[in-house]
């Protein structure tokens, strides 16, 4: 028999991806951190946020397959084995539902369903003024499969729809922006923001008390990518002066976020416990199973994570 599969995350239990990976494969030496057995014998290692150092201690490892789509989780262990080909999932059921995810709390936001449902609480029938979707400008930082699917939907929603991203990208009715310069513009035209770039050492904390200053005054911010985007302390202060009207965060710089985090209580802030997108083995499978395959044929790999850019 090839090789063995090790899953490597304390998440599940695996058994889901077993399941997938043997109706793919055939019959498989699938092994979990709890019946990993001598390390010599793995050969892919199917990992999310594995502890650090791990993934160096497979002397024969050919392939790490990171189990999410961010690569963050892998990139931050100094001992990674980058020598070894990483590749990531794509998982189409997950880009879908961080769109969903993004294109709901636009809309709660964009159609006062908050300012309604105090209205319904003090039985009071109010009508509000309203900004046609024409004039509301969605912005999604971050153009890989889940920003374009997000941007895209927005954009044949009517929402004039514009993405930003470090190298120039086209995207059909999507106007875009990229690099250092276009980050400004971008974001001054910018109504309601959605986060969906991959957190890398040029990332971290790209969403600053200038960041939030550069979007216009009543912006609304929507992060479904990586806490460390943010600044927590100048989202805090653009909230308290009103230039930032409300944010509905997925993730976090610490997470679980801790119970003490003003995030929680926080009137105009929604937090949800990073569920915006979950991988889902049965929609991500095709392509580590393909890339299993091409590993054990000696083919090139799909899906490739170049640990230079992070992504
Ligand atoms: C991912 C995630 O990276 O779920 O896929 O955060």
């Amino acid at each position: 028999m090839a090789g063995a599969i090790a899953y490597i995350s304390r998440d599940t239990d695996g058994v889901a991806w077993r399941k997938v990976l043997e109706a793919g494969l055939g019959p498989i030496d699938f092994r979990t951190l709890d019946t990993i057995g001598d390390k010599k014998d793995v050969e892919v290692a199917l990992a999310w946020k594995p502890a650090p150092g791990l993934l160096a201690t497979f002397p024969n490892l050919k392939m790490i397959v990171s189990l999410g789509m961010g690569v963050d989780h892998l990139l931050a262990d100094d001992k990674l084995p980058t020598q070894i080909p990483i590749t990531r999932i794509m998982d189409d059921g997950l880009v879908g539902q961080m769109s969903e995810y993004a294109i709901y709390w636009a809309l709660r936001h964009h159609r006062e369903i908050d300012t309604y449902a105090a209205s319904q609480r003090a039985k009071a029938w109010k009508p509000e003024d309203f900004v046609d979707t024409i004039h509301r400008r969605i912005g999604v930082m971050g153009l890989g499969s889940i920003g374009q699917d997000t941007a895209t939907k927005f954009a044949a929603l009517g929402f004039p729809t514009a993405g930003w991203s470090r190298t120039a990208k086209t995207v059909a009715n999507v106007e875009t922006f990229h690099g250092a310069d276009g980050f400004a513009k971008f974001l001054a035209r910018t109504d309601i923001l959605v986060d969906v770039l991959p957190l890398t050492r040029d990332t971290r904390g790209i969403m600053d008390a200038k960041a939030f200053a550069t979007l216009p005054k009543g912006a609304y911010f929507i992060n479904m990518a990586r806490g460390g985007h943010v600044v927590d302390e100048a989202l805090l202060a653009a909230l308290e002066s009103g230039h930032i009207s409300g944010a509905a965060l997925d993730v976090f710089n610490v997470e679980p976020l801790p119970a003490d985090h003003p995030y929680w209580t926080h009137p105009k802030v929604h937090v949800t416990p990073h569920i915006a997108g979950a991988t889902n083995p049965r929609t991500a499978s095709p392509g580590v199973v393909d890339n299993i395959k091409r590993l054990r044929a000696g083919q090139p790999l799909i899906h490739r994570v170049d640990p230079k850019t992070g992504y």
